[in-house]
C-alpha cells in the first residue's frame, strides 16, 4: 500500500533555514541586502555544521564524519541491513550566497526526519541526511568535490591536496576544523538518492509552478588561464613594443562571448569570474593575467567542440610576441541524466500533494549529478523569486514554496524508503 501525501512543518523548516542563515551572514555594501559568505571549511561553514550536526542528533539520528568531512546522519529503519535511501545537499556557498543553495536539501531532509518522528512513521530501510563537503568549488577549485569522492570519481587523497588561493590544503582545513573523519571514503551504493534544492533559475516562476522534476544536469568545464607578457612603463612604452598580458586576457573574455552568440555550440554558456592582472598597478603593463573559464552545455560533443575552439584561440594569442600561456583544468563533468523510476516516484508524488509540476534539466552543477553514478537518483526544484537569481544576496525562494519542495521530498523518501 503507497503511503498518502506526507506535509511537513514549514514555519520550523523556515526558521532552520533563517537560524542558519545568520552564520557567515554580512551585509551587501551596495544593495543592504543580507548575503551569506561560508567557503568551504572555513571557521562559519565549520560554525554552520555544527548547528546543524546538533539537530540531526536533536532528531535522534546517528552522526558521522567521513574521511572527506562529509556528514552522514541515519535514521534506523525495521531493516539496519538494507540499502539506504538518502537525501542531502550542501551547506558551503559561495561568497554572495544567499539563504537556499544547498541548505534547502539538508535542511529539508531534517525536516522530513523531524516529521517523520512526530508522526511515528516507520519505514523498512533508514534514510540517511548528508552534508557534502566543498559542492561549490569555488575555495578549492573543484565543484562537487565531496559527493565526487564519495561515488568515486575524484581520489581521496587527489581531493585532499586541493590548495585555495592563500595555500591552504583540503586536507590541512579538514583537520584544522575538526572535521577529518575515518573510514571509507566511498559511499556503499543507497538504494537511491533524492535531492532538494532551489532551481537557481527563472523556468518555473515563469511557468507559474512551485515544483519541478529534474531530468539531468548539463556538462560542466572549468579551467585556469595564465597568460604572461611584460611589465613595461605605460607612458613610455609604444604600443608596438608591448606584451601586454591584459589585452590577451579581455581578448579571451570577448572571443567566448562570441562563441556563445555565434550558435556554433548549441545552449553554450560561458562565464569569466575570475580575472587578475598583476602587479595590478596603474601605471605598468600587465606582466601577467589570470582568469578561470566556466563552461556549461547539455550536449557533450558541442562541448568538446566548444573546448577544442577555445584550445585553439589560446594557440593563436601564443603567436602574439612575448605572450606565453599555460592552462589548468580544474573541474570537468558530462551530462548526467537522472534515473526515469526516480523521477517518476517525484512526479508522482507532486500529483499527490496537487503539486503541477514540469520536467528540466539543471543549468547548476549538483551532488546529485555525483551520486547519480552510485544509485538510482534524481532531484526536486523548487521556484526561486526574482528571475530565481542566485549566488546572490537576492537569492529567494518563499516559505510556501520551500514547505511545499520538501512535501514531496518526505513523500517521495518514504515511498522509497519502504521498497
Ligand atoms: O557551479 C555550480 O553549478 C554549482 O553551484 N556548484
Ligand atoms: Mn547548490
Ligand atoms: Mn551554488
Amino acid at each position: 500500500m503507497t503511503t498518502g501525501p506526507i506535509t511537513v512543518d514549514g514555519r520550523r523548516l523556515w526558521e532552520s533555514l533563517m537560524e542558519l542563515a545568520e552564520i557567515g551572514a554580512y551585509s551587501d555594501a551596495r544593495t543592504g541586502l543580507r548575503g551569506v559568505n561560508r567557503l568551504a571549511l572555513t571557521d562559519a561553514d565549520a560554525e554552520g555544521r555544527r548547528l546543524v550536526i546538533g539537530w540531526l542528533r536533536e532528531a535522534g539520528m546517528s552522526v558521522r564524519i567521513d574521511p572527506m568531512g562529509n556528514i552522514i546522519a541515519r535514521r534506523e529503519g525495521a531493516d539496519a541491513t538494507a540499502a539506504p535511501v538518502v537525501t542531502g545537499s550542501h551547506l558551503d556557498s559561495v561568497a554572495t550566497a544567499g539563504a537556499f543553495d544547498g541548505c534547502l536539501g539538508v535542511l529539508g531532509g531534517l525536516e522530513v526526519v523531524r516529521t517523520l518522528n512526530e508522526r511515528r512513521i516507520s519505514t523498512r530501510r533508514p534514510v540517511e541526511v548528508v552534508v557534502f563537503t566543498e559542492e561549490e568549488g569555488v575555495r578549492f577549485g573543484t565543484d562537487m568535490l565531496g559527493s565526487a569522492v564519495a561515488a568515486g570519481r575524484i581520489p581521496l587523497q587527489d581531493a585532499h591536496d586541493l590548495i585555495d588561493r592563500d595555500g591552504c590544503t583540503v586536507g590541512g582545513e579538514l583537520r584544522r576544523t575538526g572535521f577529518a573523519g575515518e573510514g571509507a571514503a566511498c559511499f556503499s551504493p543507497p538504494h537511491a538518492y533524492v535531492e532538494c534544492h532551489i532551481e537557481q533559475g527563472p523556468v518555473l516562476a515563469h511557468a507559474g509552478l512551485t515544483v519541478g522534476v529534474v531530468t539531468g544536469v548539463q556538462g560542466i568545464s572549468w579551467q585556469e588561464i595564465t597568460i604572461h607578457g611584460r611589465a613595461a612603463h605605460a607612458g613610455t612604452t609604444p604600443t608596438e613594443l608591448r606584451a601586454d598580458a591584459g589585452i590577451a586576457a579581455a581578448r579571451i573574455v570577448l572571443h567566448l562571448r562570441e562563441m556563445v552568440d555565434s550558435g556554433r555550440y548549441g545552449a553554450l554558456r560561458a562565464t569569466v569570474g575570475h580575472l587578475a592582472v598583476h602587479p595590478d598597478l596603474t601605471n605598468i603593463v600587465p606582466a601577467r593575467a589570470e582568469l578561470t573559464v566556466d563552461l556549461r552545455n547539455p550536449d557533450d560533443e558541442q562541448m568538446a567542440r566548444a573546448e577544442a575552439d577555445l584550445a585553439g584561440y589560446l594557440a593563436e594569442l601564443e603567436g602574439q610576441p612575448g605572450i606565453t600561456l599555460s592552462t589548468r583544468r580544474m573541474a570537468r563533468t558530462s551530462y548526467v541524466p537522472f534515473d526515469a523510476g526516480i523521477q517518476k516516484a517525484i512526479a508522482a508524488a507532486a500529483d499527490d500533494h496537487g503539486l503541477a509540476h514540469l520536467s528540466l534539466l539543471s543549468g547548476a552543477g549538483h551532488d546529485a549529478q555525483e551520486m547519480a553514478a552510485i544509485c538510482p537518483t534524481a532531484m526536486i526544484f523548487v521556484r526561486g523569486e526574482y528571475d530565481g537569481i542566485s549566488h546572490n544576496p537576492r537569492e529567494y525562494s518563499t516559505p510556501e514554496a520551500c514547505a511545499r519542495g520538501i512535501d514531496v521530498l518526505a513523500t517521495t523518501l518514504v515511498r522509497l524508503a519502504d521498497e
